[in-house]
């Protein structure tokens, strides 16, 4: 009876007032693409070639200790060969850039990333790090030569970064036409807002852009059929200032205190999702959302440089 309740209330108006949404798994979307993957990394493998990530990482945050892990274990599901490099935190940037500059030069390993932020007590320039990292070998899409080609919506002759395709993804799965909708993005960071926004406006929507300094958000929010949050801020978006029937995508990942839980705190999005869920028509879980997307996406880039690659190497052979 309740899932008979939930299905027309989450397909029309009930009662005078539409109420709770669907919800868009990341983990279930992200296992579909993993699985994809690992049929499309076992074809190549007749073609003698493994896909290949080096994982770069400095010093030893926590929060990235774990993303890290989700990464090594996804690539391993995948069939991809990864590796993950610890420099210290006493590194100096220089030893940074040379890593990466013999990563660069590695004919076998076709995808790098280097997790942010840098934790290091010597001073790193993060958008050096980010540019020396080949744009051939970017499957994090941050460098500026592919952060620049999606800004001119040269979408498929580059890496798109992996937050934001994620979330694409997860904007498919609602069945949901993103082309002429209007959408409205909270924060401009360069991991994800900022692509972010470009994806929408490539892929036809109208898009708004808030940021820190920008005037009555939950003004701008209630326009908006298609919400993604990525501010950084525990619970920011309240359910009452959605449009009925908008599609929410909650980026943040904030950790807010709760005695009852074994470590005293827990994972909330930037987005309130009790009462968000109430109004959305659709709305991803923190966790279990944008998250996992995350880390497929990175998969899914690592698999198409290797076939690029192998792509490459085909029409020099034919070349010859
Ligand atoms: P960031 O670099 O700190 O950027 C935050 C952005 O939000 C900035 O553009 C900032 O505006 C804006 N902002 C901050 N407070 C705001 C407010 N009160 N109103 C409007 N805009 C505000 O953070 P980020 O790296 O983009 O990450 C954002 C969130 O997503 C974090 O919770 C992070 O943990 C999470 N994240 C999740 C994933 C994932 O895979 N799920 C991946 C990356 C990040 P200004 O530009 O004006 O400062
Ligand atoms: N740097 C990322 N820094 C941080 N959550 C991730 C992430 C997995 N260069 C570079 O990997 O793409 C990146 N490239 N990022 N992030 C955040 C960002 C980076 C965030 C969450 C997850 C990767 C993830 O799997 C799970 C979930 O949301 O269900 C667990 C969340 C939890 O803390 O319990």
């Amino acid at each position: 009876m309740l899932t008979l309740l939930r299905h027309l209330s989450s397909s029309c108006c009930y009662g005078g007032r539409r109420s709770i949404a669907t919800v868009i798994s990341g983990n279930k979307t992200s296992k579909l693409v993993r699985e994809r993957l690992k049929k499309e990394v076992d074809n190549m493998k007749m073609s003698n070639v493994i896909p290949s990530l080096l994982v770069l990482q400095v010093g030893n945050r926590e929060d990235s200790n774990l993303y890290i892990s989700s990464k090594m274990k996804a690539a391993a599901e995948v069939g991809i060969d990864a590796a993950h490099v610890r420099l210290p935190n006493t590194v100096t940037q220089d030893e940074v850039l040379r890593t990466i500059m013999s990563a660069n030069e590695d004919v076998s390993v076709h995808g790098l990333i280097v997790q942010l932020p840098l934790d290091s007590i010597n001073h790193m320039d993060v958008e050096m790090v980010t540019n020396t990292v080949s744009p051939l070998k970017d499957v994090d899409g941050l460098s500026c030569i592919n952060a620049g080609k999606l800004s001119r919506g040269d979408l498929n002759n580059c890496f798109l970064p992996c937050t934001p395709n994620g979330c694409m993804e997860l904007i498919r799965q609602t069945g949901v036409s993103v082309a002429g909708k209007h959408a409205v993005v909270i924060g401009r960071s360069k991991i994800v807002g900022a692509p972010m926004h470009d994806l929408l406006l490539w892929n036809h929507a109208t898009v708004t852009t808030c940021h820190s300094k920008t005037h009555n958000i939950p003004e701008e929010v209630g326009r908006a059929d298609i919400l993604v949050v990525g501010a950084g801020r525990a619970e920011m978006v309240r359910g009452d200032w959605l449009k009925e029937g908008c599609v929410v995508i909650d980026c943040g990942i904030n950790h807010v205190p709760d005695e009852s839980k074994p470590g005293g705190k827990r994972v909330v999005g930037d987005v309130h999702y009790t009462s968000a869920y109430q109004r959305a028509g659709f709305i991803t879980p923190v966790p279990g959302g944008v998250g996992p997307m995350t880390v497929a996406m990175l998969m899914q880039n690592t698999v198409l440089s290797a076939q690029r690659v192998l792509a490459n190497m085909a029409a020099a052979g034919r070349s010859l």
